[in-house]
């Protein structure tokens, strides 16, 4: 599968409510019109075991009715297990090359913050790389210092045409400057969670 369509890419884990709040939330964010979904359970909270096997076969079918994309974060066993649409690993994860035979037909998604990290990695069967944080997160304890608009300009020329989403503090004030500096387009946590207004966040942001 290569459909990524990374104008609007929602990430969130159920670590910021319970499983009844946190499938609100992503009902309200697809709604808003959401192109790519990853679930991204970290930290305290984090659900674990069934419980997230339950979360997580819930949210494959919501983002189904919508025709989104689901990605999982890093757990490889857990994307395969609920038959995900890809995977999104970082740089400490398994190596895009060691993934299972079986995400060659999904989608792959490797995180890539510098030219230092880009000359680390091979890229052969990825179909998009995250680059960030673009501005300053509160959203990610270790995500490093903020690479700004020159450094996602900076990736572009490096990558070529490969398909690039910024991350890192995206707001409705940063988003199209991150655009402009040749991303294809965003992803986000706080600026569509933490919204009063879910929907209308998301839609916001694809104007
Ligand atoms: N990777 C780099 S920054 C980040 C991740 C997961 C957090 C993005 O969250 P927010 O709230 O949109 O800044
Ligand atoms: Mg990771």
């Amino acid at each position: 599968m290569n459909k990524v369509d990374l104008r609007l890419y929602f990430i969130y884990g159920s670590a910021q409510g319970d499983a009844g709040t946190s499938l609100n939330v992503i009902r309200q964010a697809l709604a808003g019109g959401i192109t790519m979904f990853q679930l991204r359970e970290k930290g305290a909270g984090a659900l674990e075991g069934r419980s997230l096997l339950d979360f997580a076969s819930s949210v494959k079918s919501l983002t189904s009715e919508y025709g989104v994309p689901f990605i999982v974060n890093d757990d490889v066993d857990l994307a395969m297990e609920v038959e995900a649409d890809g995977i999104h690993i970082g740089q400490d994860d398994m190596k895009p090359a060691d993934l299972p035979r079986w995400f060659d037909r999904k989608i792959i998604g490797l995180s890539v913050g510098s030219r230092e990290e880009l000359v680390l990695s091979d890229l052969s069967n990825v179909d998009y790389i995250g680059t960030g944080p673009v501005f300053p997160t509160r959203s990610k304890d270790d995500a490093g210092a903020a690479i700004g608009t020159a450094g996602l300009r900076q990736m572009r020329e490096d990558i070529g045409r490969m398909p690039m989403v910024a991350i890192g503090g995206i707001t409705h004030a940063n988003y199209k400057a991150c655009l402009e500096s040749g991303a294809d387009g965003i992803a986000v946590i706080s600026s569509i969670s933490g919204a009063d207004d879910v929907t209308r966040a998301a839609r916001e942001f694809l104007k």
